[in-house]
């Protein structure tokens, strides 16, 4: 049996860190080489600089390390992108070719690429939101990630590579912080209340979006790596979710440990992302083809993202 070797691209970022410490202690320190465009914070293990956009890179990583998985997380989220569209569009759909090409021509055994509840725009229908529905995103990131769907389906269909994705909903972790996008604020949040400090929301406190625990994201994702290939009856990607709260929902959840936790709301341009966007998401197609179950609910992920900051904080206070 050949040992697995995974290539993740995007290593340093939210959801990267926390699923390479993941796959490392499934695969083993030296069967995963994280790669990202920018230094990890505090340096632990192998790491190698790759900037997406350089497919020979890319190409020679795979070679050099017999790598037969790739985890493909570098992209610009949904606030962020609309600073810089061309740019965001670049890297995003440039990003995602390069690493299927590559892949395609290198016979990798398998990829995965996150897709997002970004891919839904103001037609699609807002509550209990289908997994086949209308999708007309109007963020640069939204439109990006319907494409790139369609791309993996493609090489799928046409070369029989193994691509397999979901569309992630907010994620929620105390272990890495998010970056440009319109769901941050539901970890940002978390920060605030553990050190005493008031929070102030860039969405109004009514808007209801889709949101997953990150211990649930990473289980979700490595289940789906895992279930047999006749399992995935969906290419272009599955709709995930666990919960869906609104900001209001999630400060009163923190005031029942933190009673005098503080927020006030000052909506700005990320209002009009998040309005866009579905309030709650149907995944059965995903329960049912390949078990996906979340574990964690708005309370238990409060109680469990409470404890660990406090841990953190501490820790780092000394
Ligand atoms: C964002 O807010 O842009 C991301 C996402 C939902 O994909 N967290």
């Amino acid at each position: 049996m050949t040992k697995d070797t995974i290539l993740i691209i995007g290593a340093n970022g939210q959801i990267g860190s926390v699923l390479t410490e993941a796959l490392r202690q499934r695969f083993g320190e030296d069967q995963v080489i994280p790669t990202d465009i920018r230094k990890p914070d505090h340096h632990v293990g192998h790491f190698e600089f790759l900037n997406v956009l350089d497919a020979q890179r890319i190409a020679e990583l795979v070679d050099e390390h017999h790598v037969t998985q790739i985890y493909h997380l570098a992209a610009v989220l949904s606030a962020k992108g609309e600073q810089a569209p061309l740019p965001t569009w670049d890297v995003n759909m440039k990003g995602l070719l390069n690493v299927l090409e590559v892949a395609r021509e290198k016979k990798v055994a398998k990829v995965f690429y996150p897709s997002s509840i970004a891919v839904f725009g103001p037609t699609t229908p807002r509550v209990n939101t289908p997994q086949y529905t209308v999708m007309e995103p109007t963020t640069v990131y939204g439109v990006s990630k319907v494409s790139g769907e369609l791309w993996s389906q493609y090489f799928y269909t046409r070369y029989g590579l193994d691509v397999r994705s979901v569309r992630y909903p907010g994620i929620i972790g105390y272990q890495s912080l998010p970056g440009g996008g319109t769901t941050d604020y539901a970890v940002d949040i978390y920060h605030k209340a553990i050190q005493h400090l008031p929070y102030e929301c860039f969405l109004r406190e009514d808007t209801r979006l889709p949101m997953l625990y990150m211990e649930d994201a990473i289980r979700g994702t490595l289940e789906l790596m895992d279930a047999p290939a006749d399992k995935i009856q969906i290419r272009t990607s599955y709709n995930l979710s666990a919960m869906s709260f609104t900001p209001a929902e999630i400060s009163l959840e923190i005031r029942k440990h933190m009673p005098d936790f503080q927020v006030s709301y000052k909506p700005d341009f990320r209002q009009a992302i998040a309005d866009s966007w579905t309030q709650s998401i149907d995944d059965s197609h995903a329960r049912r083809d390949w078990g996906w179950a979340p574990k964690y609910d708005l309370p238990s992920m409060t109680e469990d993202m409470l404890v660990h900051l406090a841990e953190q904080y501490q820790t780092a206070g000394g």
